[in-house]
């Protein structure tokens, strides 16, 4: 039976992975980010892949910033009526700004990622929960860190925003247990993304060092274990899942040959 997964920030790394997972298992995907031409080659690609659903109940894609509460609401408000219904919602819409010690922190580098990380995640969820709520169904899976297990030197917002996500994926899981509804963390290491490259504000040379000498997790290993936790029994709820490439045993603990 497909389901439809909604995944915040598809246009690129975990999310536009996870997209083409679900979408290769025949699944219905409503696709989200920013980059409104990205978010359109990704919706033709899905489209034309072979499979039983017609090309257009295949991919949804919704174009907004999950900082901006009003344009949530509304998106998810508007969904059409053979898209209302969402199965599996992945918060995945992230990013780390700046590698900086607390006392030289850039104020709007700050105010980005807890409004994109903590309260876009809020927003979102939010959004969503009624429907699976009414339902009694439904399964929301949070993308945290291990930036959001332990902290490390000059990651201080960022692992307080993912330490945030931690959290809420603890709450929503007791507060949503009377309805019957599944939440799981995935807390990934490193990844080569674009993740690097956003966190150096776009120094490539800077991002592509913090992978030197040891494989990262690609995005298909997060899009595979994001696949794998719906696909288990009823019954049967992954609440947290740390991953981090093998060489890598924390944060801060790294071998590189
Ligand atoms: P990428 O930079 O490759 O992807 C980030 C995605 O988030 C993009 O699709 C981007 O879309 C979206 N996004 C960012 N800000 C917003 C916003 N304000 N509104 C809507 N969408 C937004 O990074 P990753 O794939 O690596 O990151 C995905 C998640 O995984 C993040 O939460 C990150 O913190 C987390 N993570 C990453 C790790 C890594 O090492 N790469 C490890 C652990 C966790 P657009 O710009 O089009 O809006
Ligand atoms: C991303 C991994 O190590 O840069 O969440 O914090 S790390």
């Amino acid at each position: 039976m497909p389901k439809a997964i909604l995944i915040t920030g598809a246009t690129s790394g975990f999310g536009e992975a996870t997209a083409r997972r679900f979408a290769a298992e025949g699944h219905r995907v409503i696709i989200t980010g920013r980059r409104k031409e990205r978010l359109e080659a990704l919706r033709q690609e899905l489209e034309g892949l072979h499979g039983t659903l017609d090309a257009h109940d295949r991919v949804h894609a919704l174009h907004f910033d999950v900082r901006d509460h009003d344009a949530v609401v509304h998106a998810i408000a508007a969904l059409p009526q053979a898209w209302s219904t969402i199965d599996v919602l992945v918060n995945n819409a992230g990013l780390a700004a700046g590698l900086d010690p607390i006392q030289d922190g850039n104020l709007e580098d700050w105010e980005r990622m807890l409004d994109t990380n903590v309260k876009g995640l809020l927003y979102v969820t939010r959004a969503v929960i009624p429907g699976m709520i009414a339902r009694k169904a439904g399964h929301i899976i949070n993308i945290g860190s291990t930036a959001g297990k332990e902290v490390y030197p000059k990651g201080n917002v960022y692992c307080a925003s993912k330490h945030a996500v931690d959290a809420l994926t603890k709450a929503f899981r007791q507060d949503l247990l009377p309805y019957g509804i599944k939440v799981s963390q995935i807390a990934p290491g490193m990844a080569e993304t674009e993740f690097s490259v956003v966190r150096f504000h776009g120094d490539e040379t800077r991002a592509k060092q913090v992978y030197q000498g040891l494989q990262p997790l690609r995005p298909e290993d997060i899009a595979e274990l994001v696949h794998y936790v719906t696909t288990l029994p009823a019954h049967v709820c992954v609440n947290d899942l740390v991953v981090t490439p093998t060489a890598q045993a924390n944060s801060t603990t790294v071998f590189r040959g």
